[in-house]
């Protein structure tokens, strides 16, 4: 597997949350169900944000990957629709921003509209990172190093995991070293 396929199987293990073979809206569901008990303190605005945020981004996937159009995206869809994507980002670039707006939204405890290193500590486990690979991904993902992660950041460390063939990107930390465990 090439490197964009093997950060596309990460990723889909992730969107098949129950392990039926197909991701589907359910999974989603129980996807924010998750992060959102992760983080009870959130306000309701920033809740709805982001199940909202998440909606849009798997609404952006389904209609780049569903070919059938049976409303699940199984594992070679999601990998064939995804090399579509990487080989034009433009395709789903506002997904990308909304999941990455999302994301900031619900992690910023503190309202401070950055996620900070505490703020993403807490987050780590749901989102899939191994708690021993947190901070060199928090560091990674802070491009400007300014010891936060802003709305920018996240949306082009997204857009670089999902799009990026480059071994050197930064993006491709966003769930940790998770990638690097793919058996080839
Ligand atoms: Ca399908
Ligand atoms: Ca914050
Ligand atoms: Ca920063």
């Amino acid at each position: 597997m090439d490197l964009l396929d093997r950060k596309f199987a990460v990723c889909f293990a992730h969107l098949d949350d129950d392990g039926s073979g197909a991701a589907e809206r359910v999974d989603i569901d129980r996807i924010a169900d998750r992060m959102l008990a992760a983080f009870p303190a959130a306000g309701q605005t920033e809740q709805a944000a982001y199940r909202d945020g998440l909606y849009r981004f798997w609404s952006a996937i389904v209609a780049e990957c569903d070919a059938d159009a049976d409303g699940r995206v199984t594992r070679p869809e999601y990998i064939r629709g995804m090399r579509a994507v990487a080989a034009d980002p433009s395709k789903i670039a506002a997904g990308f921003h909304a999941m990455g707006e999302a994301t900031v939204r619900l992690l910023d405890v503190d309202g401070d509209g950055r996620i900070a290193p505490a703020e993403f500590a807490a987050s780590v486990e749901v989102l899939g990172v191994r708690p021993d690979d947190a901070a060199e991904t928090f560091a990674l993902l802070d491009r400007d190093g300014d010891g936060h992660i802003t709305v920018s950041e996240l949306g082009t460390a997204i857009a670089e995991y999902y799009t990026s063939a480059d071994p050197q990107a930064p993006g491709n930390y966003l769930f940790g070293r998770s990638f690097e465990r793919v058996a080839a």
